[in-house]
């Protein structure tokens, strides 16, 4: 007997593990035997199950946990069926994560009674930083007294060892041992990242390699012992728990089964090899402290064929239940704003208002009514904080007034600043966040495109990322090949994310209303050019202050300047499409053609006003569609094509583009910077060009 187990893991913890063990060994077994049936990709914790049970054993309801894609048993520990988890590898409608959309084992669960899930993505690493979000959302709550948990949560992600050398992965464990989270990062290590080998990948493993992360705690675990691992993991729990501290496990496993269906473990490995593996199966030791412990071999046997059984059953009710619908793949993009009317007031009535305000003032009143209405609202970002207020001023003031828990400088981690979002929204918090020139936003797009856009979609809807990324974008006289760069081509191509492009101080702040209520992931570019109205041109920028209550829906673009009626019944008219800088090029450059220019001013790219824009194309039968980016490929010249293609029949000319040259980077010259961006002068040029046919 071993006393030392029997003192801290009791009988019955031995047993439900020894049957999920069996349940998770059926379940990759028949799944092996039944390949043409389950055709889509799928990995197997075969190898893992101990450390994956001992850790799902230790998480309560108000607890989040970020399983990896081989993390089946950690699934069903924490109280999935089999069913439940066939439904995902056959991508059937019910399935409960994904409706269908997504792999086995890529859970997302806002279940009542279990641990929450926020969505999880296959990118090996990326989840660490929307989980450390987590953590630091759950601390901010606590904190500011926003909600009360029972116990302290603890937050579980859940990494491969290979993952752990990603660059992002860094970033997270800076920042919760930086914040000092409560936030366990169990990195499971079978030495294999499919067949590269860990002399191949890494010189330390995930213990050594933390031990640099001042702040953040780290235990070894034999992640194959189910006893070892359930006290080791308890340890870690209770550590977390009270301390609120981070901690990174390393668990020592074996991988038993395949890589995935696809990459089979015959491809790259011996037979050396997987014997070495197969001789620390976690269930053959469960087995043996079981039959140590004076359980009978009859009665483990017999756990071993219910398993069996159970599993059968559920696959067979899995493979007839429904596949999704067709119509059903366009579902859940978005998640419906509450904002589609614009409502409160643009222009005050009182005298004071009358006085006007810069665009970046807007920004920063915005966001402080914003702020002292909603104790959710948290802006970060690099120096947003106090100190300085931002490189452009841009939140200047917010860091006294709100205190350094709200309004807080970060490091350089343009991945974490925005890809934490993802758990701050997940846990109810509204993260306004800074990319502080948006030639930086490269090392976030990641998280953008992999983990925020697909976080609604992929989860059926169950966790839309509701946050604002803050993006000073544009030339603006001399700021050279990084200060300088436009980026919404790139971001307005990725779907499930909305852009705004505010060109004046109503709009944005009416805007930055909009994005707050939005329950999606929405960047704010906002062009450094106009935020003072420096450059000579942009006066119109500033506007009178709307009110508090004023809110402007996205998708609603504006006519900045009308034609004439006369002249448009002649032909004599065309519209510019545009936004950002482009409207004061567009508005001075309209000058000369008194009476023969209509502007549009698009106000939000994702959503776009197509309706208002094809109306008042078909109208004048000539388009220009001008930004400021470099146009091979861009936003511009793709809009151009739908106003082609809708508009055709109405048009006398082709639609026409106008953007910067096709450079990689603004030059810092001066006289380099004009010869490269559109201006008031080239736009007029274009203007006379089209008007003359
Ligand atoms: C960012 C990214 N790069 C590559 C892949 C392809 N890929 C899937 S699993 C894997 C190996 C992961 O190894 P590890 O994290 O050790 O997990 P294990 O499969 O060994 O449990 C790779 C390279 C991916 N999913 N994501
Ligand atoms: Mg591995």
């Amino acid at each position: 007997m071993n006393t030392k187990i029997k003192e801290t893991v009791s009988q019955d913890i031995l047993l439900k593990a020894y049957n999920h063990m069996m349940l998770a060994k059926a379940m990759a077994d028949i799944y092996e035997e039944n390949r043409s049936v389950c055709k889509y990709v799928h990995s197997t914790s075969r190898g893992h199950e101990a450390i994956q049970l001992a850790t799902a054993y230790h998480l309560k309801k108000d607890d989040w946990v970020s399983p990896y894609y081989r993390d089946e048993s950690l699934l069903l520990g924490i109280g999935f069926q089999p069913y439940q988890l066939m439904l995902q590898l056959l991508a059937k409608a019910d399935d409960p994560f994904s409706g269908g959309r997504s792999y086995y084992s890529h859970p997302s669960s806002k279940d009542g009674n279990l641990p929450k899930i926020i969505h999880q993505s296959s990118a090996t690493g990326m989840q660490a930083i929307p989980t450390t979000g987590v953590a630091q959302g759950l601390k901010y709550l606590q904190e500011f007294n926003l909600k009360t948990f029972s116990e302290n949560p603890v937050v579980v992600c859940s990494l491969g060892d290979n993952s752990v050398t990603e660059g992002e992965v860094s970033e997270a464990f800076q920042f919760a041992a930086l914040h000092q989270l409560p936030i366990i990062f169990l990195v499971q290590d079978n030495e294999w990242g499919i067949s590269v080998t860990k002399e191949e990948a890494r010189t330390a493993d995930a213990y050594e390699f933390v031990a640099g992360f001042t702040g953040l705690e780290r235990m070894r675990i034999d992640g194959t012992n189910f006893a070892e691992a359930f006290e080791g993991m308890e340890k870690a729990f209770d550590f977390v728990r009270n301390e609120q501290k981070p901690m990174v496990v390393c668990a020592k496993t074996v991988l038993i089964g395949h890589h995935t269906s696809g990459v089979r473990r015959e491809f790259y490995r011996d037979e050396e090899d997987l014997a070495k593996h197969r001789a620390k199966d976690p269930g053959d030791i469960l087995r043996n402290i079981l039959l140590d412990e004076g359980f009978d071999e009859e009665l483990l046997k017999q756990i071993t064929k219910k398993a069996r059984i159970e599993a059968e059953e559920a696959f067979q009710k899995a493979q007839s239940a429904p596949d999704p619908s067709p119509e059903s793949v366009t579902e859940h993009v978005f998640a419906p704003t509450p904002v589609t009317e614009e409502t409160g007031s643009r222009v005050p009535a009182d005298a004071n208002a009358k006085e006007k305000i810069v665009m970046v003032d807007a920004a920063i009143h915005a966001i402080q009514e914003l702020m002292y209405k909603h104790p959710e609202a948290v802006l970060y970002g690099q120096d947003v904080g106090a100190r300085i207020g931002g490189v452009f001023r841009e939140t200047v003031t917010l860091g006294n007034k709100f205190g350094a828990k709200r309004v807080f400088n970060t490091a350089i981690q343009e991945a974490y600043i925005i890809g934490s979002t993802v758990g701050m929204s997940a846990v109810g918090l509204k993260p306004i966040v800074e990319v502080q020139f948006a030639d930086y936003i490269y090392p976030g797009i990641n998280q953008l495109i992999t983990e925020i856009s697909k976080s609604c979609y992929l989860s059926n809807g169950k966790y839309p990322v509701s946050n604002i990324i803050r993006v000073p974008t544009g030339a603006y006289g001399g700021g050279g090949p990084y200060h300088s760069g436009s980026v919404e081509s790139i971001i307005s191509n990725i779907k499930g994310i909305k852009v705004a492009y505010p060109s004046n101080a109503a709009d944005f702040k009416g805007l930055l209303k909009a994005a707050y209520y939005d329950p999606n992931p929405v960047v704010m570019l906002e062009h450094k050019g106009l935020y003072w109205s420096k450059v000579p041109g942009t006066e119109n920028a500033k506007t009178v202050e709307p009110a508090e209550d004023y809110i402007l829906p996205f998708g609603k673009a504006n006519i900045i300047k009308e034609a004439d009626k006369t002249e448009t019944e002649k032909g004599r008219t065309l519209v510019i499409v545009t936004y950002g800088m482009g409207v004061y090029w567009a508005k001075e450059a309209a000058k000369s053609f008194e009476g023969r220019v209509e502007i549009i001013d698009l106000r939000t790219l994702v959503p776009l006003d197509e309706k208002l824009v094809f109306e008042r194309v078909k109208l004048h039968g000539k388009c220009l569609v001008l930004t400021e980016e470099q146009l091979n490929n861009s936003f511009a010249e793709a809009f151009a094509h739908r106003i082609s293609k809708n508009c055709f029949k109405y048009l006398d000319l082709p639609v026409e583009t106008m953007g910067s040259l096709d450079l990689p980077a603004v030059p810092i010259n001066l006289i380099l910077e004009k010869e490269m961006l559109p201006n008031a002068d080239k736009v007029s040029e274009k203007i006379k060009e089209m008007l003359s046919h």
